[in-house]
């Protein structure tokens, strides 16, 4: 697509926003970035555009002559894309695309992607740095924080793509053809913004919308959405399965990893050789492992990456051990399934920090997995009540309501006995309190150094 003196409106200031409105103004376009809220500070904005000239940028009230002067419309993923504001612009034939379709139009090179309500990050992070140790030109973006129009530009056609891709960011994509895909797993999440699982696991789909034979698809056997999609899925599909043998595929069983031809099995390394810790983290490694391979990389070179792979920033993460309690920052646990899996890490008594914004989870499964392990429940943000109630329920109650996270964090040093454990992994997103989980999850690890100071 040509974007040359198109008159281009991108939508949201946020990373993604400022990455989008750079690379359409280096490829000439007249850009308009907007957002809704009329507070952001602009000159923040202007700081962070590296050719601010030609961007203007509006805030508030989007005007009716800005809109009948649009040839497209670019959404950054925290934008709903079913709203009146944005079926506006469908309405006035006004293409509508997201930023991961932006880039990709841009890519020079290959993609894969990778997607799932849970093990996203580790999965991709995993992924890029074994095309890191192997490839020359490699870029790791999307969900998991560099936007991919930051780099799309730079890519040529040797170059190898690894995306993270939410399923905000697949709503919005049309020709988005990765040549490898996977998808993790499916449980509730965001049902705020997809409204029913039907959508949810419709939009998770899209990630092999235009792949063929030729592509690759690689699914969790143990995953009944992920099962059924594979009927139907329109790439060759690979399996992994964390449960026991899969008569082809990657599989885990007993404390080794797999591989399976259909004919003939090896295995491919032990789970005491890699520094990932839980059984999620086998399967994120299984997945990791089928795309690396699909895509050419020798098992040899693979395996030696993933032996020295350390978990990612956020998920799980040891911080710090103060008077014998050990300290860990989930703040990836954003939903209730990813905070199970935070729990099931544990290795001992528990005091847990949870609670934020309500995306309309249920967190009965969330509180049934604490099984004697979580001795206190602190809770905070706006589904303190809400996650309070349903513990109270089921029989829990020792239970802090506090108002701040640096609250939480001292109220839980307070509650936690030596060679016991606190956890952040709250199974709610940051918003509302903080812009992401980063920042929650660097809030926390500060709020926890302050202890050891004092
Ligand atoms: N905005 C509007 N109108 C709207 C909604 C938002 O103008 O209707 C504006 C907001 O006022 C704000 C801006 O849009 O100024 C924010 O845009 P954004 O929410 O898309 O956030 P970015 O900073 O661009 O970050 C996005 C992803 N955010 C979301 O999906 C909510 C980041 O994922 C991602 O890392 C980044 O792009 C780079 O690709 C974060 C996330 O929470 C980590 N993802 C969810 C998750 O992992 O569960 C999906």
């Amino acid at each position: 697509m040509d974007f040359f003196q198109k008159t281009i409106l991108v939508v949201g200031c946020g990373i993604s926003g400022i990455s989008a409105a750079t690379l359409l103004s280096k490829k000439k376009a007249r850009v308009i970035l907007y957002d809704e809220n009329d507070t952001i500070d602009v000159k923040k904005v202007i700081e962070k555009l590296e050719d601010n000239d030609s961007i203007e940028i509006v805030l508030g009230e989007l005007s009716k002559e800005i809109k009948t002067r649009l040839d497209l419309v670019v959404l950054s993923p925290g934008v709903p894309c079913y709203t009146p504001f944005v079926e506006g612009f469908r309405h006035r034939h006004i293409p509508v695309m997201g930023e991961i379709e932006l880039a990709f139009l841009c890519d020079r090179g290959r993609v894969l992607a990778i997607t799932g309500t849970n093990g996203k990050t580790t999965t991709t992070a995993l992924t890029g740095k074994i095309m890191k140790d192997y490839y020359d030109s490699v870029f790791v973006v999307g969900n998991i924080g560099t936007p991919y129009t930051a780099v799309a530009d730079e890519t040529k056609e040797d170059s190898v793509t690894v995306a993270e891709i939410s399923s905000f960011q697949l709503e919005t994509i049309h020709t988005f053809h990765p040549k490898i895909s996977t998808i993790l797993n499916i449980t509730e999440d965001h049902l705020n913004r997809h409204h029913t699982m039907e959508n949810y696991v419709a939009t998770k789909e899209r990630i092999s919308l235009n792949q063929n034979q030729d592509d690759v698809c690689v699914l969790n056997a143990e995953d009944s959405y992920c099962r059924g999609f594979a009927e139907v899925c329109p790439a060759k599909v690979i399996f992994f399965s964390s449960k026991g043998p899969l008569e082809a595929g990657y599989y885990l069983e007993g404390d080794s990893i797999w591989y399976s031809d259909g004919t003939e099995r090896k295995r491919l390394l032990g789970i005491r050789e890699v520094k990932l810790m839980g059984h999620h983290n086998m399967e994120n490694i299984m997945a990791a492992i089928a795309m690396a391979e699909a895509f050419g990389v020798p098992m040899e070179n693979i395996l030696e990456t993933v032996r020295n792979f350390s978990a990612v920033e956020h998920r799980i993460e040891y911080v710090t051990t103060i008077n014998g309690v050990e300290y860990y920052n989930d703040s990836k646990g954003t939903n209730p399934d990813a905070a199970i899996k935070g729990i099931q890490a544990m290795n001992r008594p528990t005091v847990l920090i949870g609670g934020g914004y309500d995306k309309n989870s249920e967190y009965d499964d969330w509180i049934d997995s604490f099984d004697g392990k979580v001795t206190w429940l602190i809770l905070l943000g706006q589904t303190k009540e809400k996650i309070a109630a349903c513990a109270r329920k089921k029989g829990f109650t020792n239970l802090v309501l506090v108002d701040s996270l640096e609250e939480a964090v001292k109220t839980a040093c307070e509650k936690v006995n030596p060679g016991e454990a606190v956890l952040l992994s709250p199974a709610c997103a940051s918003w509302g309190m903080f812009p992401n989980y980063e920042v929650r999850g660097k809030q926390f690890k500060e709020y926890v150094m302050k202890l050891k100071e004092s």
